[in-house]
C-alpha cells in the first residue's frame, strides 16, 4: 500500500516549505500574515514540521501493519519529553529552512521559537528516562509505543520568594499543543468503586480516557512511534441537565469536574508515597485505558490469546502502573472468559518490572481498605494471585513463617497495605535494576526474598541518555567540533566512537579547540565568571542526595577565603538547580539555606571574582541543555547505597564535566570507563555507610573533632546567613541520617584536588576530554539494546522511504 498516492509530497526546499507555512497559515490557523501574531507563526511552523513527520508516521504506521511485529509497550506515570520544536526540527531535517522561512515571511526566528513550552508531565529522572527510552526505541526501529497520563497541571514551576521555594501551576497546554494528535474515537471507559456480584463488577462511578498522541521520532531513520497520553473526561451522562435547569449551576456539573480531575496534575513527589487516593485512581485510570488500547491493537492482527505474550511486552516504569497486572488478569478471567492458570501464565510472560529505588520509603504501598473500596474486583484477584505466591513459598521454604510474612503481597502491621513492589516482582518475568550496583543490592536486600525464590527473574540494565537530545542539540557547538574530528557524525546513533576522541587529548590544538567550546557555552548560559570553574549539582532535591554536603564545602571555601585564603583554591561559580517536593519541608528548608548563602557570598566584595553561588528557578529539561554543556564540574555525591543510577550524572560526562562522586548508582561505571584517573572519588562505599548507619553512628563527634566543619555549622547556628537553616543544622547534628558529616572531610579534601586539578588548565582539558570519550556507553540506544537482548526480545522493523 502506497500511503503516498493522493498526498501532495512535501517538500525540502526553502521556497516549498515557505509556501507550505504560508498555507498552513492560512488554511489551518485561520490567520493571514499581515495580521499572525508570534503565537500563531509558533503554532503554524509546529504544524508545518510535524506535516513531514506524521508522513514517516503513516508509513511507519503502515509497515508496522504489515509485520505484525512484536510490540514493546512503555507503561509510565511520568514523561519528560522535553521542548518539542528544536528536536522536531533535527529530526525533519528541517533545522536551517525553517528559521529561513519564517524570515522571509517577516517574523522573527527566537521570538516563535521561544514559545516552545516544554511539556513537564514528570518529575525528574524516572520520567526523563522514558523519553530517552522511547527516543531510542525509535531511532532503532523498534516498534514501540509509551502510554502515560496527559496532565493539564504537568510538575510545578519553582519560583523563589526570600529564598524560600513556592510553587506555581504549569498549566502547559493552555495556549493549546499543536504537537498532538488528539483521538477521541479511542476512549475507553473506565470504572472506579462498586461492588462485586454473581456478574461480576458493578462499577459505581466511570470515567472516560480520551488519547493524544505526539510523535517520537527516530533519528536518522523513517520510523516514527507515538506516545500516547489519556485525559480523562466525564460520561455525556455525568452533566445534570435537571439541576442545571433549576439554576444549580455549580452541582449540575460536579460529577463531570470530580470525573476530569483525574488527570488534572502530576503528583510532585519523587521520594514519599502520598495516600491520596486520587493518585491510586490515576494509577487505574493508566493502566485500564492502555491495557484496552494494547489490546485494541493486538486484535488488527491477531485473534488467538495463545499468541498475546508473544506479541507484546509491558516494561512497568516503577510500581506506579503495577495494578496492570491485575487488570490484565480481570479482563482476562472475567471479561474474555479464560482460566484462572492459563491467564496468569499469560501475563506473567507479558510484564517485565524497572524499579528506580533503594529507599524503603519510596516503596509503593495501599491501604487495604483504601484498594478495596475503589476497585473491589481488583483487590480479590490480588489476595488470589497472593494465595499462589504463598503456596510456592511454603513450598519452597516449608515452616519458614517469617519468610512468607515478608514476600506477602498484604503487610499487616501496622494497618493492612499492598505492596505494589511484591505484586510487580510476582507478577513479571523479568525485574530490572538501574545500574550494576543498584541491581545487585537489589537482589541482595530490598528484594533478596524474592531473587532466593526466582534467582533467574533479575536483571540489570543500566540506564543510558539520547545523545540526541544530551549533546547533539544541547551542545552544538562541542557537537561540531566531535563530528570534525570524528570525520562524520555516525557517533549520534553509535555513541562508542566517542572512544576515537581519547587520543585527541593529547593533541594541543584539539584541547584548545575544546576549551573553546566550554568557554563559549558558559558565556551563553550567562551565570558567572566564564573564567572561573563552573562547578554544578543539578538534581530533584532530596537529603540523600546531599546538596546540604554540597552547602558545607560552599561555606567550608567562603570561610577560608574571609580567614585562609591561600587555602581558598580556584575561582569558582557554584551553581545549584532542581526542585523540592511542596511537602517535603526538610528539602525546602535546605533550599532556602543555599539562597541565603548565596545572598550573604554575593553581597560580601571580598568573594568578588572568587566565589559565587547561582540557584536559578525551575529546573527542567530546557534549562539542564543550558547549564549542561557549561559545566566543569559534576556534583555526584549522594550517600552511597541510595541512588539508583542517576542520569544526569552521565549527561554532564558525555559534554565533558569531570566528576566528583561517591560509588552510587551509575557513578560506579562512569568511573570504570572513564578512567579512575578523570573522576574525582571520595566518601564511603555502600556497604561502609550501611554498616555505619547500623552502628552507633554519632554526627557530634564529627563536628567536635573537625575544626572547618564545626566553623561551618556554628555559622549557620550564629545566624551569618540570617534567621534561616537552624533546622538544617540542627538535623545534621541530632541524625544526619545520610551521614554527611562522616563524608564531609573526605568530601573537602578531594575538592582540594579538584582545585589543583582545574589550576593546571591542559590536565583539566585532557580530563574533560577523556570523559566525554568513555561516556559511549551511557547512550540509550546500549540501553534499549540491553533491554532488547535481556527483556523485551523484539527486533526492528524498517520502514520505507
Ligand atoms: C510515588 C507515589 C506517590 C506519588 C509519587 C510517587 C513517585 C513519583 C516519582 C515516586 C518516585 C518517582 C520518581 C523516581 C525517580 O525519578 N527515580 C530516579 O530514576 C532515575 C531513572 O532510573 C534514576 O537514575 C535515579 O537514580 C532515581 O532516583
Amino acid at each position: 500500500m502506497d500511503l503516498r498516492n493522493g498526498l501532495r509530497p512535501l517538500g525540502s526546499t526553502p521556497a516549498e516549505f515557505e509556501r507550505d507555512l504560508l498555507s498552513n497559515l492560512y488554511y489551518r490557523r485561520g490567520t493571514t500574515v499581515e495580521s499572525a501574531s508570534a503565537q500563531d507563526a509558533y503554532e503554524t511552523l509546529a504544524l508545518t514540521v510535524r506535516d513531514r513527520l506524521a508522513a514517516r508516521r503513516a508509513r511507519t504506521a503502515a509497515a508496522h501493519y504489515e509485520s505484525n511485529p512484536r510490540w514493546v509497550y512503555y507503561l509510565s506515570a511520568e514523561y519528560l519529553l522535553g521542548p518539542q520544536l528544536e528536536q522536531n526540527l533535527l529530526y525533519s531535517g528541517t533545522t536551517e529552512l525553517a528559521p529561513a522561512a519564517l524570515k522571509a515571511l517577516g517574523f522573527d526566528p527566537a521570538e516563535v521559537a521561544a514559545l516552545d513550552v516544554e511539556p513537564g508531565l514528570g518529575n525528574g529522572g524516572l520520567g526523563r528516562l522514558a523519553a530517552c527510552l522511547l527516543d531510542s526505541a525509535a531511532t532503532m526501529d523498534i516498534p514501540a509505543v509509551g502510554y502515560g497520563i496527559y496532565y493539564d497541571l504537568g510538575i510545578f514551576r519553582q519560583a523563589f520568594r526570600d529564598g524560600e521555594q513556592v510553587e506555581q501551576p504549569d498549566n502547559w497546554a493552555f495556549q493549546g499543543n499543536p504537537w498532538e494528535f488528539p483521538a477521541p474515537d479511542d476512549r475507553h471507559r473506565v470504572g472506579f468503586y462498586g461492588t462485586v456480584g454473581p456478574d461480576g463488577w458493578q462499577p459505581g462511578e466511570v470515567v472516560e480516557g480520551e488519547p493524544s498522541h505526539l510523535l517520537v521520532p527516530g533519528y536518522g531513520t523513517e520510523t516514527v512511534n507515538i506516545v500516547r497520553l489519556w485525559r480523562a473526561r466525564a460520561c455525556q451522562e455525568s452533566f445534570d441537565l435537571g439541576r442545571f435547569s433549576r439554576g444549580m449551576y455549580v452541582e449540575a456539573v460536579e460529577q463531570a469536574v470530580h470525573a476530569e480531575n483525574i488527570s488534572k496534575v502530576l503528583y510532585p513527589d519523587d521520594s514519599t508515597e502520598s495516600g491520596r487516593e486520587l493518585r491510586l485512581k490515576q494509577q487505574y485510570f493508566l493502566v485500564s485505558c492502555s491495557l484496552r488500547d494494547i489490546i485494541r491493537r493486538f486484535r488488527f492482527r491477531n485473534d488467538d490469546w495463545a499468541v498475546f505474550a508473544d506479541k507484546t511486552v509491558i516494561q512497568l516504569n516503577d510500581t506506579h502502573p503495577t495494578l496492570a497486572i491485575p487488570e490484565l488478569m480481570r479482563l482476562l478471567v472475567d471479561e474474555e472468559g479464560l482460566g484462572w492458570e492459563r491467564a496468569w501464565d499469560i501475563v506473567r510472560r507479558t510484564f517485565a518490572y524497572t524499579c528506580h529505588t533503594l529507599l524503603p520509603e519510596a516503596l509503593e504501598t495501599w491501604p487495604v481498605a483504601m484498594l478495596g473500596r475503589l476497585l473491589p474486583r481488583h483487590l480479590e484477584i490480588i489476595y488470589r494471585i497472593n494465595e499462589g505466591l504463598l503456596d510456592e513459598v511454603r513450598a519452597a521454604f516449608p515452616d519458614d513463617l517469617d519468610r512468607v510474612r515478608r514476600m506477602s503481597l498484604i503487610q499487616e502491621d501496622p494497618e493492612r497495605r499492598v505492596r505494589m513492589a511484591n505484586l510487580a516482582v510476582t507478577g513479571t518475568f523479568a525485574v530490572n535494576g538501574v545500574a550494576e550496583l543498584h541491581s545487585k543490592l537489589l537482589a541482595s536486600t530490598t528484594f533478596s526474598d524474592f531473587a532466593t525464590l526466582w534467582p533467574d527473574r533479575f536483571r540489570n540494565v543500566t540506564n543510558g541518555v539520547s545523545p540526541r537530545r544530551f549533546i547533539r542539540l544541547a551542545n552544538p557547538g562541542l557537537s561540531k567540533l566531535i563530528t570534525s574530528a570524528l570525520d562524520g557524525d555516525r557517533w549520534l546513533t553509535d555513541l562508542s566512537l566517542l572512544e576515537g576522541l581519547a587520543p585527541l587529548a593529547d593533541d594541543a590544538a584539539f584541547r584548545a579547540q575544546w576549551r573553546v567550546e566550554k568557554r563559549l557555552a558558559k558565556q551563553a548560559l550567562g551565570l558567572g565568571d566564564p573564567d572561573a570553574m563552573l562547578d554544578v549539582m543539578i538534581k530533584r532535591f532530596h537529603e540523600y542526595k546531599r546538596q546540604q554536603l554540597k552547602l558545607l564545602h560552599v561555606i567550608t571555601l567562603y570561610q577560608r577565603l574571609k580567614s585562609d585564603p591561600s587555602r581558598f583554591g580556584v575561582p569558582r561559580t557554584i551553581l545549584f538547580a532542581g526542585k523540592a517536593a511542596p511537602a517535603y519541608h526538610a528539602a525546602k528548608a535546605i533550599i532556602h539555606l543555599i539562597n541565603a548563602v548565596a545572598a550573604t557570598i554575593d553581597a560580601d566584595p571580598a568573594a568578588a571574582g572568587l566565589l559565587r553561588v547561582v540557584f536559578p528557578p525551575n529546573y527542567n529539561v530546557t534549562l539542564a541543555e543550558k547549564i549542561i554543556p557549561a559545566a566543569d564540574l559534576s556534583e555526584q555525591i549522594s550517600m552511597a547505597g541510595k541512588e539508583a543510577s542517576g542520569t544526569g550524572n552521565m549527561k554532564l560526562a558525555l559534554n565533558g564535566a569531570v566528576t566528583i562522586g561517591t560509588l552510587d548508582g551509575a557513578n560506579v561505571e562512569i568511573r570504570d570507563r572513564v578512567g579512575a584517573d578523570n573522576f574525582f572519588l571520595f566518601g564511603l562505599d555502600a556497604s561502609a555507610a550501611a554498616d555505619l548507619r547500623a552502628s552507633a553512628y554519632d554526627p557530634r563527634a564529627y563536628y567536635t573533632s573537625d575544626g572547618e566543619l564545626r566553623a561551618a555549622i556554628d555559622a549557620i547556628l550564629g545566624g551569618d546567613f540570617g534567621a534561616v537553616g537552624q533546622g538544617v543544622a540542627g538535623s545534621l547534628l541530632d541524625r544526619d541520617e545520610y551521614l554527611t558529616l562522616a563524608d564531609y572531610r573526605a568530601y573537602v579534601d578531594e575538592q582540594d584536588r579538584v582545585a589543583a586539578a582545574w589550576q593546571d588548565e591542559e590536565r583539566w582539558t585532557r580530563m574533560s576530554i577523556l570523559n566525554a570519550a568513555g561516556s559511549g556507553f551511557f547512550s540509550s540506544d546500549r540501553t534499549v539494546a540491553d533491554y532488547l537482548d535481556r527483556v523485551w526480545h523484539a527486533s526492528p522493523v524498517r520502514v520505507r522511504n
